[in-house]
This record gives C-alpha cells, sequence and structure tokens, in this order.
C-alpha cells in the first residue's frame, strides 16, 4: 500500500467541501443550533504562524464533532482588518493599507482553507470594507444618542510611538499594548464611551457565563468594584468641605492629614486662601509628567507639598488637620481626595515619615501588642484611641462610624469602580472615520444616518502627525463638510475609531451578514430573528490576552445594545476557552522575535492533518506548550498507520470483510470512543489523540478487524484529520460527506470494568476479600486496602514489615 499522498488529497477534500457547502450553517432547521466562534485574526502581511493555527483547529474540532452530532452548526470567519499593524506595514513598504490587507487576507485565508478548517464562508466579514465600518458608524450614532457616546477634555495616554491616544486597558504596565514604548500623559480633548454605566453589570454578569475564573478575576479587578464610605472635611471659615473615599472609614481617628489629587479642582477654587500658592501649582505641573503606575507605586519616593493658609476638620474628633497636594492621589478615583492614616496605610507611612507628619496608631492587632511601628499595620484589629469606639473590632467599627457620620450629615456609604470610560478616538488613518461633525454655530453634531457610511478618503499621505494629529486633517476634501442642522460650513471630526469597536459587534454580524442588503435603517432590528436565531455564541475561542481588552469592551456592547431593545440576551459568550500559547526556541511564537514556524511548509511535507494532530498532541490545548520540530514525525506516522488498515479492506476478499473483530478489540475500541468523546467535551484533545494512537496499533496488530469497527475508527479521526478521514470513508465505498453520518456511541456493556475478587492476606492467612476492578495500580490497591475496617484490626497498631503485591491477585501484609 503506497503512503498516503496528502498533496493531492488535501487540495480535492478542500474544493469538494466548499463546492458541496459541507460546513455551510442553516438558517432555519430544526436541528439545535451551535454556534462556535474565532476571535477573528488580524489580516498580517507576514500571514499566520503555527501558533495561530491552535485555537482555529481547536474550535474546528469541535465544530466538526458537533456536525456529527447532529447539530446545525455555525462556524464562520472573517477579518479585524482596521489597525495599527495594517497601517504600519504600509508605511513601511509604502503601498496603501487597504491593498496591503486585501493581499494579507488572501493569504491568510488560504492558510486557512488549507489547513481543513471547515467555515461557511458564506458570511464573511472585513472590518474595513465599507459595508462593514457603515455599520460601525451606526453602533456609535446608537450609543451617542443614547448618552453613551461623550467628548471631552482629560488627561488620556498618548503612545509617542504610535503617535495616538489610548484607552485604559491599552496601556500595560505604563506601556503601549502594541509597540511597548513608554506611554505619557496629555490633556486633550476625545470621544469616550460610558462603560463605567455598565461596571456593576459587567461584575454581575459574569456569573452567568462559564468562562475561565483566570479571565473573570482579571475582569473583576479590572472593573475593580470598592465599597467604602465617603467622607466630608470641613475647612472652617469657609463654605468649601474636602470629600474623601476611604475603605477604612475605620482608623478615622488616626487621619493625620488629608491628601488631594495635583488636578483636583479645589486648589483652583481655594487660591485666595493658600498662601504658598505658586509652590503648590509648580508642584501640580510637575505631576503631570508622571505616569500613573509611577505616582502609585509603593516603592517609589512619595513627593507633595503642604497647602498652607488652610486646614481640614476630622468630623470625628473635630481636629484640625493640615491638607497636602501630593501625586501619590490621583483625581479620577474615588473623590480625588483621601484621609491619610500613616499608621495603617503604607503610602501614607512613607510620606508622613518624610515630612515629619505623626503617625497615630488607632488599629491594633488582635492578640497581641505593638511596637513602635517600623511599617503601616494594614490589617483589621481592634480599635484603640477611638473614642466611644475603642475596643470595637475594625467590621464593627466601620459600619457604626459610617452611621454615625451619616446621622451628622459627615458621611455615607460609597462604591467606586476603578474601571474608567472607553477612550475610543483614534489619530491614526486606518480605522472608521468617527461620523460626528462639528459647526461654529451648533457645536457637535451627528451624520445623519443616511448620510452613513462616513468613508474613508483614499489619501497618499497617511502618516500620523507628530503631535496627535488625524492624517485625515489634510484631507480637505473629507474635512470641509456642511453642518448637518444649519447646513453652513462645519468640519468633520478627523479622528478614527479604535479598532476594538470594530470587534465589539462583529459576533452578531455573522448571523445574518450572508443576508444583509445595502440598506439604511436599522440592520440589527432587520435582523432580529436571525440574531436570536444564533446567538448567543455556544463557545468562543481566542487568546487571554484579550482578558481586559476586547472581551471587556463586547460585553458593554452586548449590554448597551440590549438596553437599547435590540437584542435580548445580557452575555455574548456563554462558553470561553483560551487556547494555551506555543513557545518556539525559548519563547513565544511571533514575527518580531523571528521565531516563527510558517504552517505551510508543514503543508508541503507533512500535510495539514498532521499539523492539525501535531498542534494538539504537542500538550494540554489550555497550557503553553514547546513547539518541537523533531515531535512531527510522530503525528505523521500515526495517520499513516490508520491509513494502512484501508488496505485489509481494499486488498482483501469481500469475505475478509465480514470478520468479527476480537473481544479486547472490541473492548478497546469502545473505551477508546467513550475517552475521545468526553475528551474533546473537556478540551483534552492530546490524550483524545493518544487514546487513538493506542487503539490504531492494537487494530494494526489483530488478525481480525471488521470493516465496521475500522469506520469507527476513521469517525472519531474525523475532526483531528478531516481530509485522511474523507479519503478513506469514499474508498470504503460511502458516497456522502463523512461529517454528514453520526458521531459513534459506545456500547456500555462493553466499556465495563471488569470486576474481581481481590484477596488480602496477613501474614499468609487470608484475613479479608474485596471486589476490585481489573488492571488498577498497588497505590490504588493499597488504600483500598488499608482504608478498610476489617484489615485495619488485623494489623492493630503493628508495624508492616513487607508488603507482597500479585497484580489481579493478592496483597500479602507481613507483621
Ligand atoms: C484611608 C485609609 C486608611 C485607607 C487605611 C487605606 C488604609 P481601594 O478602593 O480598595 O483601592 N484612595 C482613595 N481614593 C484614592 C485616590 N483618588 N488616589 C489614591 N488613593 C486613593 O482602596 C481605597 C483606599 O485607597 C482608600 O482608603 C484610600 O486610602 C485610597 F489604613 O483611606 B484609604
Ligand atoms: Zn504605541
Amino acid at each position: 500500500m503506497p503512503v498516503y499522498n496528502h498533496q493531492n488529497i488535501e487540495k480535492k477534500w478542500q474544493k469538494y467541501w466548499r463546492r458541496k457547502n459541507i460546513f455551510k450553517a442553516e438558517d432555519e432547521s430544526s436541528k439545535p443550533k451551535f454556534y462556535c466562534l474565532d476571535m477573528f485574526p488580524y489580516p498580517s502581511s507576514y500571514g499566520l504562524h503555527v501558533g495561530h493555527l491552535r485555537g482555529y483547529t481547536i474550535s474546528d474540532i469541535i465544530a466538526k464533532k458537533r456536525l456529527m452530532e447532529g447539530y446545525n452548526v455555525l462556524h464562520p470567519m472573517g477579518w479585524d482588518a482596521f489597525g495599527l499593524p495594517a497601517e504600519n506595514f504600509a508605511l513601511k513598504t509604502g503601498v496603501h493599507p487597504a491593498i496591503t490587507t486585501q493581499k494579507a487576507i488572501k493569504n491568510i485565508k488560504k492558510q486557512l482553507i488549507s489547513s481543513g478548517l471547515g467555515y461557511d464562508w458564506s458570511r464573511e466579514i472585513c472590518s474595513c470594507s465599507k459595508d462593514y465600518y457603515q455599520w460601525t458608524q451606526w453602533m456609535f450614532l446608537e450609543l451617542y444618542k443614547a448618552g453613551l457616546a461623550y467628548r471631552k477634555k482629560a488627561e488620556v495616554n498618548f503612545c509617542p510611538s504610535c503617535k495616538t491616544v489610548l484607552a485604559n486597558e491599552q496601556v500595560i504596565d505604563g506601556k503601549c499594548e502594541r509597540c511597548q514604548n513608554i506611554v505619557s500623559k496629555k490633556q486633550l480633548e476625545q470621544w469616550f464611551f460610558k462603560i463605567t454605566d455598565y461596571a456593576e453589570r459587567l461584575i454581575d454578569d459574569l456569573d452567568k457565563i462559564d468562562w475561565p475564573d483566570r479571565i473573570k478575576i482579571m475582569q473583576r479587578n479590572w472593573i475593580g468594584k470598592s465599597e467604602g464610605t465617603e467622607i466630608i472635611f470641613q475647612i472652617p471659615n469657609s463654605e468649601f468641605q474636602i470629600p474623601v473615599f476611604t475603605t477604612r472609614v475605620d482608623t478615622l481617628f488616626g487621619c493625620t492629614y488629608i491628601v488631594i489629587a495635583p488636578e483636583s479642582s479645589i486648589i483652583k477654587q481655594l487660591k485666595p486662601k493658600i498662601s504658598n500658592y505658586k509652590e503648590v501649582l509648580d508642584y501640580t505641573e510637575k505631576a503631570k509628567t508622571k505616569s500613573e503606575t509611577e505616582r502609585l507605586a509603593e516603592d517609589k519616593e512619595k513627593t507633595g507639598v503642604e497647602i498652607k493658609g488652610i486646614k481640614a476638620i476630622n468630623p470625628i474628633n473635630n481636629e484640625e488637620v493640615p491638607i497636602f497636594v501630593a501625586d501619590y492621589v490621583l483625581t479620577e478615583y474615588g473623590t480625588g481626595a483621601i484621609m491619610a492614616v500613616p499608621a495603617h496605610d503604607e503610602r501614607d507611612f512613607l510620606f508622613a515619615k518624610k515630612y515629619n507628619l505623626s503617625v497615630k496608631e488607632v488599629i491594633q492587632p488582635v492578640n497581641s501588642q505593638t511596637e513602635f511601628p517600623e511599617k503601616a499595620f494594614e490589617d483589621d484589629g481592634v480599635l484603640i484611641n477611638s473614642g466611644v469606639f475603642t475596643g470595637l473590632s475594625s467590621f464593627e467599627a466601620r459600619e457604626k462610624i459610617t452611621q454615625y457620620l451619616s446621622e451628622k450629615k459627615l458621611g455615607k456609604k460609597a462604591v467606586y469602580y476603578k474601571l474608567r470610560d472607553w477612550l475610543i478616538s483614534r489619530q491614526r488613518y486606518w480605522g472608521a472615520p468617527i461620523p460626528m461633525i462639528f459647526c461654529p454655530k451648533c457645536g457637535w453634531q451627528a451624520v445623519a444616518e443616511n448620510d452613513l457610511p462616513v468613508l474613508l478618503p483614499k489619501i497618499k499621505d497617511f502618516k500620523p502627525g507628530g503631535e496627535g494629529e488625524s492624517p485625515l486633517v489634510k484631507s480637505k476634501k473629507f474635512l470641509q463638510t456642511k453642518c448637518p442642522k444649519c447646513g453652513g460650513l462645519a468640519k468633520r471630526e478627523t479622528d478614527t475609531m479604535d479598532t476594538f469597536v470594530c470587534s465589539s459587534w462583529y459576533y452578531l454580524a455573522y448571523a445574518f451578514w450572508h443576508k444583509r442588503k445595502n440598506q439604511k435603517g436599522s440592520i440589527l432590528k432587520e435582523h432580529k430573528n436571525l440574531i436570536k436565531f444564533w446567538l448567543p455564541v455556544d463557545l468562543y475561542v481566542g487568546g487571554a490576552e484579550h482578558a481586559c481588552l476586547h472581551l471587556l469592551y463586547a460585553r458593554f456592547f452586548v449590554k448597551a445594545l440590549k438596553d437599547l431593545g435590540y437584542i435580548d440576551f445580557d452575555e455574548a459568550f456563554s462558553k470561553l476557552f483560551n487556547q494555551g500559547t506555543i513557545y518556539h526556541e525559548g519563547a513565544k511564537m511571533s514575527k518580531s522575535r523571528g521565531n516563527v514556524v510558517s504552517p505551510d511548509e508543514i503543508f508541503k511535507k507533512y500535510g495539514a492533518d498532521t499539523l492539525r494532530v501535531y498542534e494538539l498532541f504537542i500538550g494540554p490545548a489550555d497550557q503553553a506548550c514547546q513547539w518541537q520540530d523533531k515531535g512531527i514525525i510522530g503525528s505523521y506516522r500515526f495517520l499513516q498507520k490508520v491509513w494502512q488498515l484501508l488496505d485489509r479492506f481494499e486488498t482483501q476478499s469481500k469475505k475478509m470483510k465480514t470478520i468479527e473483530t476480537s473481544l479486547p478489540i472490541k473492548k478497546l475500541l469502545h473505551k477508546t470512543i467513550k475517552q475521545v468523546t468526553e475528551d474533546i467535551e473537556s478540551f483534552k484533545f492530546n490524550t483524545a489523540i493518544s487514546s487513538l494512537m493506542v487503539l490504531t496499533n492494537e487494530m494494526e496488530k489483530a488478525e481480525q478487524l471488521a470493516v465496521s469497527d475500522y469506520e469507527l475508527l476513521i469517525k472519531l479521526v474525523a475532526p483531528f484529520a478531516p481530509h485522511l478521514s474523507e479519503e478513506i470513508w469514499q474508498r470504503l465505498g460511502h458516497k456522502a460527506s463523512i461529517f454528514f453520518e453520526n458521531w459513534p456511541k459506545y456500547d456500555k456493556e462493553l466499556v465495563k470494568e471488569e470486576k474481581f475478587i481481590f484477596i488480602i492476606q496477613i501474614n499468609g492467612k487470608i484475613r479479608d476479600k474485596v471486589e476490585i476492578e481489573k488492571g488498577i495500580s498497588r497505590e490504588k490497591v493499597e488504600e483500598i486496602v488499608f482504608s478498610r475496617e476489617k484489615t485495619q484490626k488485623w494489623i492493630k497498631d503493628k508495624e508492616i514489615k513487607k508488603i507482597i503485591f500479585v497484580p489481579d491477585k493478592l496483597i500479602n501484609l507481613v507483621i
């Protein structure tokens, strides 16, 4: 029998699947639906590497199994095509991003098809095409009309290398998520989405979805719900008050000064009373150049300036405390001011040490006496030096003191979130233009729905401006327009949208994309039924790096669209799976590190089926793993063996085909059906593959093998190695695709573990018997034996000198 010639066969089946629409979803069907989604890739000009393909293989295996299980499967694909990578590549090569992007899409699509991935291409979307971004713009207008999109001047993150502002989520440890350069701060007027309105629901609804805990925890922390107390500190002889937010109102008696953030408007308001105003102002100017992480870091030296001429009154004991301005307090969080308790907060402690401020202990650890602290004691404890509250636990005191303050109208319970509004303007060319117009008379006006899309003009010079000016400013034709309200001369917004806006709704588009007409109005309303039919997504597969980016933004969109009445679910992704990253030569596989392995070579040499098997045989699907060029041979050999088994049925006489499989092989086959079925459901593809390898080896050795049993093996292999399986299936005489066959069911009788009577001897005499399964390990047997009361009685407290173990027979304890 010749070796399996993947080169001819794989192409043949890829064509067949497309021609026969094998993987096309049905919009009307009595079958249960299954929506299996991959995070759509950005069309990199460098193509895909084998690391990218891992996630796509995972979702494809599940989708193919579901199809065989009788589901109506939607498994679509598209392109996250706007954004910096495409634009930067275009800048480097001098070719327009529209051209490079189309070229990249063509190449990647070829790679995906060559991998045997079964997508319904009739629903392909491309976020940079005008018929898609028209609706991205429409979504913007919907949010704008609902008051969820707004413009404000704020201190924003600016990446000097990407020359654009960024959202908070796109700044990782003070660095740009795209280029890893240090991000600076700038005062700019920008467009924001009011994601903070949804902070609470974004936390609460995490309970409704089956996502990895890791991702849920990251989102919870990012949203950062904090429950505490807002306390009012009055400024004597003035009507001014400074509200502070604390989670530790139990430490209020230990407050020895208060701090306001440098950006606080209170400073200006109090100007006439401040005796060192210039010094304060100089400090606030300097603070602007520091990043948030720098400001908050515990180990950085604290800086600040006392605001002289005014004091604040601690409402719990009417003590006067000094007021400082210091950059370790942020304007954007809580009230932008804090009560400082150096004895119990490390940052306050360091600050107090530096500026010689008093440290007053008010919390004592339970069961211990404190010495003079070298460090703040930050835990909960028992109150001391706290008037009538002395002796209470921190927990009780927080309730009681808050209540006391509320009665005096000087405090109340408060909840704050760390989450900030999502900054969506970008001063870059390759994005969806923000559909707004500025009229000198009427102010900001939304573009009329009927005038969408606002087309991205084809300009030659799309280099970003030095100071964060969108390149679109240079296109006079684009810039100058009429005010939708008064008809007078007006200017278009020249910023484009963050590409995470494009990806915040694409999973809805797949439900109806093949049915859309070039229409105006609401695409979501028109296709409400299809959205209802397909969504939510049953399985979403993609990278964990999106935890607080795409996965947070998309959740916000769903909630906003639900509130607007377009959809009727709270969460779009019922189940999420994050594939593990592939490492190569000691680093994460990536173009920038120069350690990528291209799938194209492997397609040629070993075939896509081999690659698919190896992608998952390499290690647990949710864990990082090392790519080894040599490792791929094992997967190749496995598929060759599956192929060679076919020989028996192609060359031997008809009579041979009726041969019965021996019982041990039959049992192994049914155990394998059970294991593969269950392993795929729990994403344990590697153990599923190894059990298929064991079965194939045993079948190879077996003298007798019924064709019907071989067919069961092929069905199990089909989701992993679809081309090979189709080819074998056809050669076995079947006319239809193997993916229209039913997924194998195991015979319950055949997978039953055999039990037998195991003998327990003490000093060679039979003292006990136990029924156990055949083939279980020594450790397991010992565990069972020693947990038996009867055995224990015989041993009592005597020392066991020796244990003799005869597998599947007996154990003898020598005492
Ligand atoms: C007094 C205090 C005493 C505090 C103590 C802590 C320990 P979460 O919400 O969990 O992060 N804080 C409040 N607003 C701030 C701001 N704008 N910038 C910087 N820090 C701010 O923690 C809330 C605590 O963070 C608050 O409780 C406040 O310090 C600080 F022994 O108030 B605490
Ligand atoms: Zn950057």
